[in-house]
């Protein structure tokens, strides 16, 4: 056994959307380099965008190593947060990991990175990290570099290496999250921002996707291979989290949750069996085998609501982009679970992919709604490093190698030929929220849900009450300014008005 280290895990400060769950990614790292005996603690810097302030805050744990999560978003801030690590602590190695290193290139991560960190790691790193602490305890031996999943190094003849990753085919096998590192209870609510603030918790069933649509860069991280969890460790963690950790609501973050039929009856069956007192949601779900019984059986078990990712109102769009799924039959699907059940449905859609036209993106907007969907998100199509969609891209020359350096996900920063001009983009989106949310039927179903008092949209209702009371009594007190100062002035107060 190597020697004990003390390791900071932790993701930068982000200017977008902050997040409200612990992030198991981090989470799962520092489970791996605890069974290994190191001292792993995870940081979590969705509050605040003060870069100093974290750069104190990660050095004030004396770490012997840090490991900082990227996604692709935060390329350009990792970057500045590099600089400002290796400013005070120059020799505090520096691992980088997660969906950026994972996704992009090799050469242009390390034409990025390369010189100011000391390790960039591809893919799942349960595995790889312990390797990782292992040939940095060795001096940086090739001979253990060589051995540690996804490493990207430069080997002594100067030559870029690139190791192959590991994906773990027995997910039992994996500790859990190191739960105690990111307590439930310290975090804010659901991915969902429209759900429940209960004590919330994110639970993965499975890794890897089989499907291939081009606009995701999913498969670069759990490849395509479905590896499932065991039904009784998956319920196992779901009770240690309700009762450890007062968990109420669980998050099932997989790709593609409810694609097997089987497995999700076993998993629904179980929490009933065992009396698991949650409700919970899942993203990216995938309903392409859903049956009337299946659905019934899965609201029973405690689900309230779903994101489905519909992404286009057009054939000709979900053939472009391979989402194996037509128009048709993604209404039927929507309609089996709206008929049958009571569980909200959030529906995902993007809007400008290559080649889409305005007509097409018009399509897609009445495509959602006339859906019996309770919540529509609408976005802007962003090409990610990974996605076969990236690749044809670049390929045109519609942007450079640096572009994940200067981006933002909300904006277009890029201009491309057959794509509808950004500020034709930027009206139809606004078009599609007004077009869903703007309805009688809308509106009344969050006043009633609301009023209710149903867990799902409270949060989002009392926060709409109180934007709404706000604006309504700044709006009074600015109606009571504006009629004070039509009243003739007193004389001093006449003086004091014109010394200001
Ligand atoms: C659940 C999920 C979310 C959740 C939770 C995100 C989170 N904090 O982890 C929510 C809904 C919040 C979310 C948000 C977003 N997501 Co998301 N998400 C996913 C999803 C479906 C699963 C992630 C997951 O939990 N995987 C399971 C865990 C075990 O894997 P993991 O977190 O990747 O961690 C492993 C490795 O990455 C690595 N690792 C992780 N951290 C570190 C750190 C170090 C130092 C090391 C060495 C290794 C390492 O080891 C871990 C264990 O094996 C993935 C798809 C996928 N399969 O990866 C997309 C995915 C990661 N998301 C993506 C995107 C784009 C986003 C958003 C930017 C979307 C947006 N708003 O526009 C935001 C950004 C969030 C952020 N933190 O900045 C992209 C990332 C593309 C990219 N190149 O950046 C993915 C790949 C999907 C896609 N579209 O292609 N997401
Ligand atoms: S969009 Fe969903 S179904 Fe398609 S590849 Fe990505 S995770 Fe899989």
């Amino acid at each position: 056994m190597n020697a004990s280290i003390k390791v900071v895990l932790l993701n930068p400060p982000t200017l977008e959307e902050k997040e409200r769950t612990p992030d198991i990614g981090l989470g799962y790292v520092a489970a791996s380099l605890r069974s290994h005996g190191h001292d792993p603690i995870v940081l979590q810097q969705e509050d605040q965008y003060d870069m100093p302030a974290v750069v104190e805050r990660v050095l004030g744990f004396e770490p012997e190593l840090i490991g900082i999560k990227v996604f692709s978003r935060d390329a350009n801030v990792v970057s500045k947060l590099i600089d400002m690590l290796r400013e005070k602590a120059p020799d505090i190695p520096i691992v980088l990991g997660g969906p950026h290193p994972s996704a992009v290139k090799p050469d242009i991560m390390w034409k990025q990175f390369g010189s100011r960190v000391n390790y960039i790691m591809k893919g799942e790193a349960e595995l790889s990290i312990l390797r990782m602490v292992e040939a940095m305890q060795g001096g940086d031996d090739p001979a253990l570099l060589e051995k540690v999943p996804g490493l990207i190094w430069m080997d002594d003849t100067g030559t870029l290496r690139d190791n192959p990753t590991y994906l773990e085919p027995d997910l039992d096998k994996i500790s859990i999250p190191a739960w105690d590192l990111m307590d439930p209870r310290t975090y804010n609510g659901s991915f969902f921002f429209w759900m429940n603030r209960d004590v919330t918790a994110p639970v993965i069933t499975s890794r890897g996707c089989p499907f291939l649509c081009t606009f995701c860069s999913q498969n670069i991280i759990t490849g395509k291979q479905v590896r499932h969890r065991s039904i009784d460790a998956v319920l196992d963690e779901m009770e240690m989290l309700v009762n450890d950790y007062g968990v109420r609501h669980i998050d099932i973050v997989d790709d593609h949750f409810l694609l097997h039929k089987n497995y999700v009856r076993d998993l629904c069956s179980g929490i009933l069996e065992r009396n698991i007192k949650i409700t919970w949601s899942c993203g990216g779900a995938r309903l392409d085998g859903i049956t009337a019984d299946l659905i019934k059986l899965v609201e029973k078990s405690g689900c309230v609501a779903m994101a489905v990712g519909l992404e286009s109102g057009t054939d000709r769009i979900l053939k472009m982009i391979k989402k194996a799924l037509t128009v048709e039959r993604a209404k039927k699907h929507i309609d089996i679970v709206a008929k049958n059940t009571n569980i909200k449905i959030m529906g995902f859609f993007v809007l400008g992919f290559p080649s889409e036209t305005e007509e097409e993106i018009e399509q897609t907007i009445e495509f959602a709604r006339n859906l019996p969907i309770d919540i529509a998100t609408f976005l802007n199509f962003t090409p990610f490093p990974g996605s076969p969609l990236f690749d044809e891209m670049m390929e045109k020359g519609w942007f450079t190698d640096e572009f994940w350096l200067d981006v933002k996900v909300t904006a277009r920063t890029y201009t491309a030929a057959n794509m509808v001009p950004p500020e034709v983009l930027d009206k139809l989106y606004r078009k599609a929220y007004r077009r869903f949310y703007l309805r009688p039927k809308k509106i009344a179903a969050f006043v009633i849900d609301g009023f209710a008092g149903r867990q799902s949209f409270r949060p989002w209702f009392r926060r709409i009450l109180i934007k709404f009371s706000w604006r309504l009594s700044r709006r009074s007190f600015k109606t009571v300014a504006a009629a004070e100062s039509q009243k003739p002035k007193k004389p001093q107060e006449e003086l004091a008005s014109a010394a200001r």
